[in-house]
């Protein structure tokens, strides 16, 4: 299935494209395997918020662009190391961030269906912003891995606990432990992703998907991605499901008129609402 791609805005580091209702954010380093800096995250974070403030997208596609010219393919290789500094990620001016943890909490957070589509490497923190994505379709070339305990990092947040909870507390301590790299088939065994097509087929295949989303009900599939959150998330996961609780009472005629009994001064006849069992 293919998508009509309309430039969104123009970036340095990523590119930005909507159809109908679905939008795509590239990460464009492929001669550095996709990897971040804090400015390709603060542009992640710009199409991410965009994406959620636009009422018609329901689901955004984020991928890697390639092959790089040496033919390999990359969906990201996590932090560029080489403007990590003794306190971060160095931005342009020089402060040091780990800005990406602000891209992942918006990534889980968001009431928009986010599909990572992984061709090539998802390495380090790579690998952990496909996890933190609502699904993953993986090409067949995809490799999956973590590094960090090899380059002198680790993710202790959603790297680490929300990977347990989705391959399971031994697999994801393997994962860290020993770094070592696994291939699309793997990752489909371990239940990191969802399905494994040809490269080829890889966007028509995230397109399909958002078209069978794009039919369902918008704030069933809201509240549906923040109750699974609610359940690793902590407090944090609640007030994401009750805001939800709350936008549906809002909605409401018995909501209603307790505002506009206020506006009008006058007492609110809440009597007029059942007590449903
Ligand atoms: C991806 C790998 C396996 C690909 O190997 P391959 O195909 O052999 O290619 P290379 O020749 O290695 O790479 C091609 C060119 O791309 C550059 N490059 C690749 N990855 C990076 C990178 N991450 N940073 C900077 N440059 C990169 C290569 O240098 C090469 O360039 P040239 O051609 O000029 O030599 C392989 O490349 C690989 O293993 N890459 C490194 C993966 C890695 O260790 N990533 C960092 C892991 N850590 C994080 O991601 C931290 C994430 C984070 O921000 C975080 C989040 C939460 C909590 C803590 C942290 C934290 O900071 O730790």
């Amino acid at each position: 299935m293919q998508a009509d791609w309309q430039t969104v805005k123009s970036y340095d580091d990523i590119l930005y494209f909507k159809a109908d209702g679905i939008a795509k954010i590239v990460l464009n380093r492929p001669h550095k395997r996709n990897a971040f800096r804090p400015k390709t995250v603060f542009e992640l974070y710009d199409a991410f918020s965009n994406a959620r403030e636009d009422r018609r997208i329901g689901v955004v596609l984020l991928t890697g662009a390639g092959p790089h010219t040496d033919g390999k393919y990359a969906f990201c290789s996590g932090g560029d190391q080489t403007v990590r500094g003794s306190a971060g990620y160095m931005d342009d001016s020089g402060v040091p961030r780990l800005n990406v943890l602000d891209l992942q909490r918006l990534i889980r957070s968001m009431p928009k269906v986010v599909i990572a589509l992984v061709a090539g490497y998802a390495i380090g923190g790579g690998q952990v912003l496909h996890l933190v994505c609502d699904l993953t379709i993986a090409a067949d070339n995809a490799i999956f891995g973590q590094t960090g305990p090899k380059v002198g990092s680790f993710d202790g947040g959603f790297g680490s606990s929300y990977l347990a909870r989705v391959v399971g507390q031994k697999k994801a301590r393997e994962i860290w432990f020993l770094c070592r790299q696994y291939d699309a088939q793997q990752a489909l065994t371990m239940g990191l992703v969802n399905t494994v097509v040809p490269i080829a087929q890889l966007e028509a295949e995230g397109v399909q998907w958002a078209t069978e989303i794009l039919q369902k009900s918008p704030i069933a599939i809201r509240c549906l991605k923040s109750a699974f959150n609610a359940d690793c998330d902590g407090q944090a996961g609640l007030q994401e499901l009750a805001g939800n609780a709350t936008l549906l009472y809002y909605l409401t005629e018995e909501g209603t008129e307790g505002k506009q009994a206020f506006l009008e001064k006058r007492p609110p006849n809440f009597r007029q609402y059942p007590w449903l069992p």
